[in-house]
C-alpha cells in the first residue's frame, strides 16, 4: 500500500485528491493546522479515513515530524494563502507560507527521505501578464500579485532542487480550476452561491469587481488527476494544466443566472455596467469597485498537450457541467440553510 501525504488536506483540492487516493488503495496523510475550532473543511465526509497531523507550512520541524510519522512515499504539496486578493493585505505570509513554505518541505524531505516523489502546487497566476497566447511549459513569467511573485519561487526552488540534489520533484502549472467545494471568496463560487441566494429570494442581486478579466477556467476533479499523474512518471518534470478555453468573467455569471433559469442581460460600461433579468427588467447584477485589485491579470488560457500527450490526462468535465454542478449544490445548500434557520 502506497503512503502519500498532502498539505493544504481540508481545501478544496486536497479534498478531491485525497478522495482520488483513497480509491487507489492509497494510506493517506494528511497536514491539518492548528485553529481553535476543530476544522476538518472539505474532508469531513472522509475524516475517518485520513490520518491528520497538525503542522505549518512555515514550522519546517513540525514538517520534519509530520514527514517522519508518515513516512510518505509520495508528497501533495498543496498548501498556501492561495486567494490572489489578500496577498496585497497580507505579503509577508504570503511568502512565507506559499515560497519559503516551499524550501522547508523540501529540506524535511531530503532529511527525512530525500527518494520520496513531490509534487509542488504552481500556477497560472506565475504568467500574469502573458507574455504569449496560449501559455504553455516554455512562456515567459510575469507574476501580477504577492501571490504569484512567492509561487514563482516556490516552482524555481521545486525545480532547482530536481537538478541540486535529484529529488523527484514536479510542478504543476494548474490554470484556474473550481468546483462545488470551492472557497466562497473566488469568483466563480460567490457567483453560483449569489445567484442561487437570488433564485430562492434571499439576496437582491450581485456584486462584481473587473467583469473583463478572462480565465481558463476547469474542474477541480480532474486537475488533481493530473497531479497523480506527474509523480506516477519515470522523469519528474513540470505539466501546464488547463482546458484550453477563456471565458470572461461576465460569461460566468450569465452562465450561472442560465443554469438557475434566469435570463441576464448586460448593458453599460466600466463602473456603470449592469446585469438586468429579461424577464423581470430587476438589476442582478452590479459593479463595485472595492473588488478591482491593485494590479490585474486580464487574460489567462493554457496549452495542456504536453500532459495530453505525456501524461493521458484529459478532463472529463466541461465547463457547462462545472457551472450546472456548482449552481445546483449551492441551490440545495441554501436551501439547507434556510430549512435549519426556519427551526431555529
Ligand atoms: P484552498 O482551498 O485555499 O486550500 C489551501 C489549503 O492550504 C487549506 O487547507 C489551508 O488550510 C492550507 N494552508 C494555508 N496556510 C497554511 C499553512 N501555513 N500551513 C499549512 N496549511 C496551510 O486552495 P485550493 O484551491 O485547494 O488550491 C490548492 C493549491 O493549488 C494551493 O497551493 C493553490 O495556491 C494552488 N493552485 C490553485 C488553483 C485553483 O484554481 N484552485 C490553481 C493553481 C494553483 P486552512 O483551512 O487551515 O486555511
Ligand atoms: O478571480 C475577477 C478578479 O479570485 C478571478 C486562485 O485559485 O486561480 C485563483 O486566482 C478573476 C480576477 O481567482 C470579482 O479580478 C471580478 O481577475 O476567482 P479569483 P484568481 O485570482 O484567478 C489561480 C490560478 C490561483 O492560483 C489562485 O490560488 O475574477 N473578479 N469580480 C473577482 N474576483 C473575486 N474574487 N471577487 C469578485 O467579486
Amino acid at each position: 500500500m502506497k503512503k502519500a501525504l498532502i498539505t493544504g488536506i481540508n481545501g478544496q483540492d486536497g479534498s478531491f485528491l485525497s478522495e482520488l487516493l483513497l480509491e487507489k488503495g492509497y494510506e493517506v496523510y494528511g497536514i491539518l493546522r492548528r485553529k481553535s475550532v476543530v476544522d476538518y473543511g472539505n474532508v469531513t465526509h472522509i475524516k475517518d479515513k485520513i490520518h491528520f497531523i497538525y503542522a505549518d507550512m512555515t514550522d519546517v520541524v513540525s514538517l520534519i515530524k509530520a514527514l517522519n510519522i508518515a513516512q510518505p512515499d509520495e508528497v501533495y504539496n498543496l498548501a498556501a494563502q492561495s486567494f490572489v486578493a489578500t496577498s496585497w493585505d497580507q505579503p509577508i505570509a504570503t511568502a512565507e507560507i506559499d515560497a519559503v513554505g516551499v524550501t522547508n518541505i523540501l529540506e524535511a524531505i531530503r532529511v527525512v527521505n530525500p527518494k520520496c516523489r513531490y509534487y509542488q502546487a504552481s500556477t497560472s497566476e506565475m504568467f500574469g501578464k502573458v507574455q504569449a497566447i496560449p501559455q504553455d511549459e516554455n512562456t515567459p513569467f510575469y507574476p501580477r500579485s504577492p501571490y504569484g511573485v512567492a509561487k514563482l519561487y516556490g516552482h524555481w526552488i521545486t525545480k532547482n532542487y530536481r537538478e541540486s540534489f535529484g529529488l523527484f520533484t514536479c510542478s504543476g502549472i494548474l490554470f484556474n480550476h473550481e468546483g462545488e467545494r470551492r472557497g466562497k471568496e473566488f469568483v466563480t463560487r460567490k457567483i453560483t452561491d449569489t445567484v442561487a441566494r437570488i433564485k430562492l429570494g434571499l439576496v437582491d442581486h450581485l456584486e462584481l469587481g473587473n467583469m473583463d478579466a478572462k480565465r481558463d477556467w476547469g474542474h477541480s476533479k480532474d486537475y488533481v488527476r493530473a497531479m497523480w499523474l506527474m509523480l506516477q512518471q519515470d522523469e519528474p518534470d513540470d505539466y501546464v494544466v488547463a482546458t484550453g478555453e477563456t471565458r470572461s468573467v461576465r460569461d460566468f455569471a450569465k452562465t450561472a443566472f442560465d443554469k438557475a433559469g434566469i435570463k441576464v442581460e448586460f448593458s453599460g460600461s466600466g463602473v456603470d455596467e449592469i446585469g438586468t433579468d429579461v424577464n423581470s427588467g430587476k438589476v442582478l447584477v452590479r459593479v463595485n469597485p472595492k473588488f478591482f485589485r491593485p494590479a490585474e491579470v486580464e487574460m489567462l488560457v493554457g496549452n495542456p498537450k504536453k500532459a495530453e500527450e505525456k501524461l493521458g490526462w484529459k478532463r472529463e468535465i466541461s465547463f457547462d457541467q462545472m457551472v450546472e454542478r456548482m449552481v445546483a449544490t449551492d441551490i440545495t445548500l441554501v436551501k439547507q440553510e434556510m430549512r435549519y434557520a426556519s427551526q431555529l
